[in-house]
């Protein structure tokens, strides 16, 4: 299988994520990249390849203007005010001011258009964002030819929402690759979220469609982020009524309560028939992940792979979270390579 990922995803180097009223070292690190393209070469899964040119202008078709606007500007608006930290809000539209009117200070803006605090901008911020885009872009070119991809993306994307950042994610990769393909001529696309946590950008994004379905495993927001959205009961409006779907689990869920849930998510696909599968890739379910609560083991990831292989779809791969900065690698291509072992195209 052939990876793309951008070496400039180093761009993107926040020092500050607040965690548990502290200024902390960032949970998505740059490292985590390093230690998944080791694996890849020590295993070789196969050709590392970075991403080509690409018309950007389809990240307008996911996100709002305004919003790519104000990602752009950010950092330079933060700094013009004199502050010295790396820009995080401290004031949100909250529920009981909720006015549609954004205002032009930034720390304002910084409030409206996120949706967690824990991810700071930083100078270059922006730009290593661009670049994950640019990976998933070129991944998606590369799809036609074959069977597989795995776009390595950094920052991740599945929280980014048409108009709020946050939850290290600031442009929905994911959603972004499945417009591309839908504007190459794909009819039905199936994004299938096994991230440990809720894909709430990415369910907001096609709620209301049916050209796209998305179904999400992952912690029960009563008890993990994204915390407002992901319960079962969402299952799209209009349209897009049916076309979504959450598999909330419980804390200290074991694979074997997990892969049920892959299970009925994989009887979707196959209902569904879409002409590509594109999955949400986080390997933060793994048991020793510093900042989620099930129980995955380092060899289930081969089995979700060869899982996923026999639904002979062609499959674009797009990596979100997973910080067990020691095992990232080794749970990655697990599921990379179970995947190649197993997949008969039907
Ligand atoms: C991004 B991705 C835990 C706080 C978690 C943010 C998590 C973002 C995860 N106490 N805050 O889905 O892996
Ligand atoms: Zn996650």
């Amino acid at each position: 299988m052939k990876t793309i990922y951008s070496k400039q995803h180093i761009l993107h180097n926040s020092l500050t994520e607040l965690s548990g009223g502290e200024l902390v070292k960032p949970f998505e690190s740059p490292d985590r990249v390093d230690i998944i393209l080791n694996e890849i070469s020590n295993r070789q899964l196969g050709p590392i390849l970075q991403p080509t040119v690409q018309d950007l202008d389809i990240i307008y078709k996911v996100h709002n203007e305004k919003y790519i606007e104000f990602l752009k500007n950010a950092w330079k608006e933060w700094t013009e005010e004199g502050f010295k930290g790396e820009a995080i809000p401290t004031v949100w539209p909250s529920r009981s001011m909720k006015s549609k009117i954004i205002p032009k200070n930034i720390e304002g803006k910084l409030g409206y258009y996120c949706l967690a605090n824990e991810t700071s901008i930083s100078e270059g911020t922006i730009e290593g964002a661009y670049e994950s885009v640019k990976v998933a872009l070129t991944a998606v070119d590369m799809l036609q030819k074959e069977k597989s991809i795995f776009g390595l993306c950094r920052p991740p994307g599945h929280h980014a929402s048409r108009d709020q950042y946050g939850g290290y994610c600031f442009f929905n990769n994911i959603a972004i690759a499945a417009e591309k393909l839908i504007e190459k001529g794909a009819k039905k696309i199936f994004i299938l979220d096994i991230d440990f946590h809720h894909g709430n950008g990415t369910q907001e994004i096609f709620y209301r469609r049916s050209d796209v379905f998305f179904a999400s495993l992952h912690g029960d927001p009563m008890q993990a982020f994204p915390h407002f959205l992901g319960h079962a009961e969402e299952t799209g409006i209009e349209e897009g009524e049916g076309f979504n779907i959450n598999y909330p689990m419980p804390p200290n869920t074991s694979y074997t309560q997990w892969k049920k849930s892959l299970k009925k998510a994989m009887n979707k696909v196959e209902n569904f028939r879409p002409d590509f599968l594109l999955i949400s890739l986080g390997v933060d379910t793994f048991e020793d992940d510093p900042i989620s609560f099930f129980k995955l083991k380092s060899n289930d990831y081969f089995d979700i792979g060869k899982s996923i292989s026999e639904l002979g779809i062609p499959t674009l791969f797009i990596m979100e979270g997973g910080y067990a900065i020691n095992q990232i690698g080794i749970n990655t291509v697990n599921i990379l390579k179970g995947f190649e072992e197993k997949f008969v195209s039907i």
